[in-house]
């Protein structure tokens, strides 16, 4: 009897810890969590043991007034040679996933293939095989940002070779890994690759041929993506069991209020913005949208050029592209509000004077230590549902979702962010969303582009003035072992103390499947 009722005391114990509103809300089963990172921003290294210059490496050591703080990745958190202390972490943290980048000119220094640096092949080897020791699954981005000089000097992405060179890149890399790697991600984020880095000129190569360069960009590497995903197809899906997708950032976008130009204005823009990387791969028609192509078309036309500037896609093309992932990897950081300015004062020709909107923020969302960053967790859900309905029910994980902070072991806000971005989460899965994982941006401080290292979003803290680039657990760090541990988002959960101890969930978990 007194075990009944201490049992009873127990259950209700855990009811009070788990359910609100009477419903448990826990993520389901088999659903993974992760953390991210890429190669650039942390690996350091630039020149070690035979890699090559990466158009980072070239426009950083040119003009390092880019950054606004003046660092570079040369170092950085120097994960080249402390990754056994990265999968510490992520031990400590009892992740099921850890998403990094290969750094294309570490292993093919010139880019092309003839010149395999094996020190650098063995580097990720040796990555993976650490993470496979513990049972976390490695998730590998192919490119994020980081293209060997040499290719830019052929003119990058803005050169339709790209896309052979790339396939070729590719090819090495599922050869070598395939057999270990489940999961692969073709390239990070297409719209920072081209609009980013060939129309505003904020990231490398920091081009800036402004509404030409951005859209010839999108269109090869829509190809090259597609590329790979034939060859992977054909040759290593089966063998291999893996899964291939691609990483696109789909931020939200609610029109500034009711007024029909700005709800058709943030309509546009969601085009302009998701529309351009979905709509090819993941519509049942394919192609880029229809709304974008008849504004770039008829924007060419008034500037005097013959043809539209948006490439156009030919039908074979458009069936190649199609259909061309597995899963929509979905990086989602934030919401803005839309309106239609009264007169375009944009540069012509531009993508932003193509698209044509105002972006502001509400003032209730708070402010990360970015100034693009705001809270707004209700536009995950939106996106999501919004991405379902448009879509038909893509699978999705979640490859980046972050705050940015000072320095500082207490980071309550990234807490905040996080529980709040958790939730919404949860509710779209909930209603409907197909999302079966969620991956942290980031495990730890890292270069953040042309902000240096002014922005920290690092679950762990990192040092970066002392030799070892010690890593510190953050509050966040705590609270997020606490979320993958027990599935739950429990916004009560206080650290006890800031030490870190190792998790052993993976390993129980490997030691039940090995049963
Ligand atoms: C991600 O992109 C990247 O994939 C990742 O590498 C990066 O570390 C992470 O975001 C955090 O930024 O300063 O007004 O010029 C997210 C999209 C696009 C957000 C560029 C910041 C700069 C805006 N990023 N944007 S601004």
């Amino acid at each position: 009897m007194v075990y009944y009722w201490l049992f009873f005391l127990y259950c209700q114990l855990v009811v009070c810890l788990a359910w609100s509103d009477g419903a448990v809300r826990r993520f389901p089963p088999g659903f993974m969590f992760g953390v991210a990172s890429a190669a650039y921003q942390v690996e350091g290294g630039w020149d070690a043991d035979g890699k090559g210059e990466s158009m980072w490496d070239r426009s950083i050591h040119k003009r390092p007034d880019l950054i606004s703080d003046g660092t570079s990745g040369d170092v950085s958190t120097d994960s080249y040679h402390n990754y056994k202390r990265d999968v510490e972490m992520l031990r400590e943290l009892g992740v099921d996933f850890y998403r990094f980048s290969i750094s294309w000119p570490r292993v093919f220094p010139d880019g092309f293939t003839n010149n395999k640096n094996e020190a650098g092949f063995q580097y990720y080897n040796n990555l993976i095989d650490e993470l496979l020791k513990y049972n976390i699954e490695p998730m590998i981005t192919m490119y994020h940002f980081d293209l060997p000089q040499k290719l830019q000097d052929l003119g990058g992405w803005a050169n339709p070779l790209s896309i052979l060179w790339f396939e070729d890149y590719a090819r090495n890399l599922l050869e070598r890994y395939g057999s270990k790697v489940k999961y692969w991600i073709t390239f990070n984020q297409p719209n920072g690759i081209c609009m980013e880095g060939y129309g505003d000129g904020t990231m490398a190569p920091f081009v800036s041929v402004k509404g030409i360069a951005e859209y010839i960009c999108v269109k090869n590497v829509l190809l090259a993506h597609a590329r790979v995903w034939k060859m992977f197809n054909e040759k290593y899906r089966v063998k291999n069991k893996g899964s291939l997708g691609i990483s696109i950032a789909v931020n939200w976008l609610d029109p500034l209020n009711n007024a029909t130009e700005n709800v058709q204005a943030t309509d546009e823009y969601r085009e302009f913005t998701i529309g351009l990387y979905v709509n090819p791969i993941f519509s049942k028609t394919g192609d880029f949208p229809q709304v974008v192509k008849d504004i770039i078309a008829r924007n060419s036309k008034e500037q005097g050029f013959r043809k539209s500037r948006l490439p156009v896609l030919t039908s074979d093309e458009i069936s190649a592209i199609r259909g061309s992932a597995d899963f929509l990897a979905m990086n989602h950081y934030t919401t803005s509000l839309v309106s239609r300015p009264k007169k375009n004062n944009h540069p012509s020709p531009s993508f932003e004077h193509d698209a044509n909107v105002k972006l502001t923020y509400s003032k209730h969302w708070a402010v990360a230590k970015s100034p693009w960053l705001r809270s707004a967790p209700y536009g995950l859900y939106k996106a999501l549902i919004y991405l379902n309905l448009k879509y038909d029910y893509p699978y999705i994980i979640i490859t980046e979702n972050g705050w940015s902070t000072d320095p500082g072991l207490d980071d309550t806000q990234r807490v905040d962010n996080l529980r709040s971005y958790l939730n919404a989460l949860l509710l779209a899965i909930e209603d409907g969303a197909e999302v079966s994982g969620y991956a942290a941006w980031s495990l730890m401080d890292n270069f953040e582009w042309t902000a240096g290292l002014s922005e920290r979003f690092g679950l762990y803290e990192v040092d970066f003035d002392a030799a070892e680039k010690t890593r510190t657990p953050r509050k966040s760090a705590f609270v997020y072992k606490e979320i993958i541990a027990s599935r739950i988002v429990d916004e009560a959960f206080e650290p006890k103390s800031m030490q870190m101890t190792l998790s052993d969930r993976r390993m129980k978990m490997k030691a039940k499947i090995e049963l």
